[in-house]
């Protein structure tokens, strides 16, 4: 039997408001970047939103937040991830004043959440950049954001100082250097953009994110503010020498950013890279001092690991959420390509908390998966997902033994807790949630929720603090 998860380890699951609000222009909406792209990353960038965007309308949590949030409590949510759309807020991102129902809008939400004493979790940017600000200024690669972004938190960090305690900064912040439109709001084509430009853009968000811990913990000092990782194990693909030297560079890409939130400076192999690289990166005065206020924890995103190799005739990138890698021939991949893999997160986990001896909060894993309604014996509409069950009880057993092992983990939400538009691809039909939500690729459905059979899995594992778990 499974006992190691702690008393008041937060158990509950996330969101992101792009990919379930919908309302993308209700209430004084400001456009953010993600109204124009229909077809995820992988599609093209549009000039005004168009109908086969799944996102303007998502699965209208925006109007159908008090259902969602009674279906988590029922499932026993401790705390529930959702991210604030900064342009419901600052609609065009350079604004002086917020707009009020926006504001007026996530005060309902938590309120609600506060009635069934669930905790949010609140990413203050995740992937939805006001999209004034990717066209008046570039996203990112402009120093100007981080004042537009002060702004924005500090009304947010002011509204909301009693309402919320956890905050995550950005979204995946590593992602930029590989998704830097969806990630960073830079308008430039990615081909177009140098080295220089990508690390200077990163610079101008680990300053923005590190300010925000700074005036967080001045507005309240009760507030954990972490970062947030998109968190991916490199192996070796094999034991040779120059493999295990690539795996560590390939990790060090993504570490970079963990390194800088933890221990509040540049780490010393950065070095090396910008001078190879010809990196020169502008700081201000001041910049290295903002930098030491390092996150409370470290929060990451976890779905699979990738194989580096030194062989370039071998380096043949499989499918992954944004960075993908070498696929590992000892792992089986999900229907989209991504390799699972659960001991992974006991080894990342690890990794982290052996680096930073940061308590960390694991804020995203999950299956995306074709589900099937069906109608059970009762006459429930429901799905037999017991493929999902399967993949979180893997991966929840090595929490449990990372756990075992010392590390401190905060809690876990998963990925999609109530099914949702897909970031990378802008689909429905690639669902991750415990409740199916009817509506489809082509625009139709009644938005009706249903519960799956993982609802009612992730409600006992839950009651049982984990306990109901199978090694
Ligand atoms: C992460 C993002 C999420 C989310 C998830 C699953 O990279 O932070 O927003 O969507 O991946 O990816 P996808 O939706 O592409 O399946």
């Amino acid at each position: 039997m499974i006992k190691s998860f702690p008393k008041g380890f937060l158990w509950g699951g996330a969101t992101a408001a792009n990919q379930c609000e919908g309302a993308y222009n209700e209430d004084g909406k400001g456009l953010s970047i993600q109204d124009i792209m229909p077809k995820g990353i992988k599609g093209p960038i549009t000039d005004k939103p168009t109908e086969d965007n799944m996102k303007l309308i998502g699965i209208d949590f925006y109007h159908r937040y008090k259902e969602d949030i009674k279906l988590f409590a029922e499932m026993g949510f401790k705390v529930f991830r959702l991210s604030i759309a900064w342009s419901r807020i600052f609609p065009n991102g350079d604004d002086k004043e917020p707009n009020e129902k926006g504001l007026q809008f996530y005060d309902n939400v938590f309120d609600e959440l506060a009635k069934y004493g669930i905790e949010p979790l609140v990413t203050i940017s995740h992937y939805e950049t006001p999209l004034a600000l990717a066209k008046n200024y570039n996203g990112w690669t402009n120093r100007k954001l981080i004042g537009f972004f002060e702004n924005y938190v500090r009304t947010i960090f002011t509204r909301y100082k009693d309402k919320v305690k956890y905050w995550l900064t950005f979204n995946e912040i590593n992602s930029a250097l590989h998704a830097p439109y969806m990630s960073a709001g830079i308008w430039t084509p990615k081909e177009q953009l140098s080295k220089q430009d990508l690390y200077q853009a990163m610079h101008h968000e680990l300053v923005a994110s590190a300010l925000a811990v700074k005036i967080g913990h001045e507005i309240n000092p009760e507030f954990k503010i972490g970062c947030m990782i998109l968190g991916i194990p490199n192996y070796p693909l094999t034991p040779k020498p120059s493999d295990v030297l690539k795996a560590m560079e390939q990790d060090r890409e993504n570490l970079f950013f963990a390194d800088i939130h933890a221990r509040g400076e540049y780490p010393k192999y950065m070095n090396r890279y910008f001078k190879e690289n010809n990196i020169e990166i502008k700081m201000e005065p001041g910049d290295k001092e903002i930098l030491k206020h390092t996150v409370d924890f470290i929060s990451f995103s976890y779905y699979l690991s990738v194989c580096a190799t030194s062989d370039p005739e071998k380096n043949i990138k499989g499918e992954g959420n944004l960075l993908g890698g070498v696929p590992n021939p000892y792992l089986k991949a999900s229907e989209w390509g991504w390799q699972i893999d659960p001991e992974g997160l006991r080894y990342i986990l690890n990794f982290f908390y052996d680096r930073y001896q940061k308590p960390l909060f694991i804020v995203e894993n999950g299956l995306g998966a074709v589900d099937e309604l069906i109608t059970d014996e009762n006459g429930n509409k429901t799905v037999n997902d017991d493929y999902r069950i399967k993949y979180l009880n893997d991966h929840l057993v090595q929490v449990a033994e990372a756990i075992e092992d010392g590390v401190e983990v905060l809690g876990y939400t998963t990925w999609g807790c109530i099914d949702l538009v897909s970031a990378s691809t802008a689909e429905l039909k690639k669902r991750y949630g415990f409740i199916y939500v009817d509506r489809h690729d082509d625009g139709s459905g009644t938005l009706e929720r249903y519960k799956k059979k993982s609802f009612y899995w992730y409600k006992e594992v839950i009651a049982t603090n984990g306990a109901s778990l199978k090694k």
